[in-house]
């Protein structure tokens, strides 16, 4: 298994130097979480890290991946916003050989969110969302529910998300649709 450094050395030659530092306050961010809420640290380090290790991948490595680990069909209707989650989780586990199905699972969950999240998953959610250089409209109140209640910034994020899509035209994928439903509690 990687260490550290070497995980690092793999990140800076695949990311950007934006995204590069991105995924190192992503890391802090979800070290300082862990601690917190009782959660392995050194899989919230790695998992904070590799988060969008796919996400300057070209769109032809992503269709290879979704044929070669023979991943839903439907995956092809969709882009880089939804692949480097869910598809960048399988060239995690062949590239920099992390097996660990709670790190990568957290991976696969990041942008969308899923049904069932562990605490981890949570975390890496989250994390992504409140990192210290996000800066928008709600970002205060995410920051402050990550720290009161997990689950209720996890419901936060993805109804403030989904808002955002439905009002920018974007398509909405089934699974962020089904985090909405499972974590957004309905006021009847
Ligand atoms: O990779 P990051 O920029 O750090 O953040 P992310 O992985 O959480 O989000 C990537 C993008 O995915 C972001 O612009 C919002 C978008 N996204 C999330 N859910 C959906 C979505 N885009 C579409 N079209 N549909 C979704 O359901
Ligand atoms: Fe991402
Ligand atoms: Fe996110
Ligand atoms: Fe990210």
């Amino acid at each position: 298994t990687l260490s550290r450094d070497q995980l690092l050395e793999k990140l800076e030659q695949q990311l950007k130097p934006s995204r590069f530092e991105h995924v190192k306050r992503v890391e802090q961010t979800a070290i300082t979480l862990a601690r917190q809420y009782g959660v392995d640290v050194e899989k919230a380090s790695i998992a904070g890290l590799v988060h969008d290790y796919a996400k300057q991948r070209p769109d032809d490595d992503f269709k290879a991946a979704i044929q070669k680990y023979q991943l839903d069909a439907d995956l092809l209707n969709w882009n880089n916003a939804i692949w480097h989650g869910v598809v960048g989780a399988e060239l995690i586990k062949a590239e920099l050989k992390i097996y660990d199905e709670e790190i990568l699972d957290a991976v696969r969950y990041h942008t969308t969110g899923n049904r069932y999240m562990t605490t981890l998953a949570q975390i890496i959610y989250m994390a992504d969302y409140i990192e210290p250089a996000r800066d928008f409209d709600g970002v205060a109140q995410a920051r402050l529910l990550t720290k009161q209640d997990l689950s209720l910034a996890v419901a936060y994020q993805t109804q403030h998300t989904l808002a955002y899509l439905l009002a920018n035209n974007q398509r909405i994928y089934p699974k962020t649709i089904e985090t909405y439903n499972a974590w957004v509690p309905d006021s009847q």
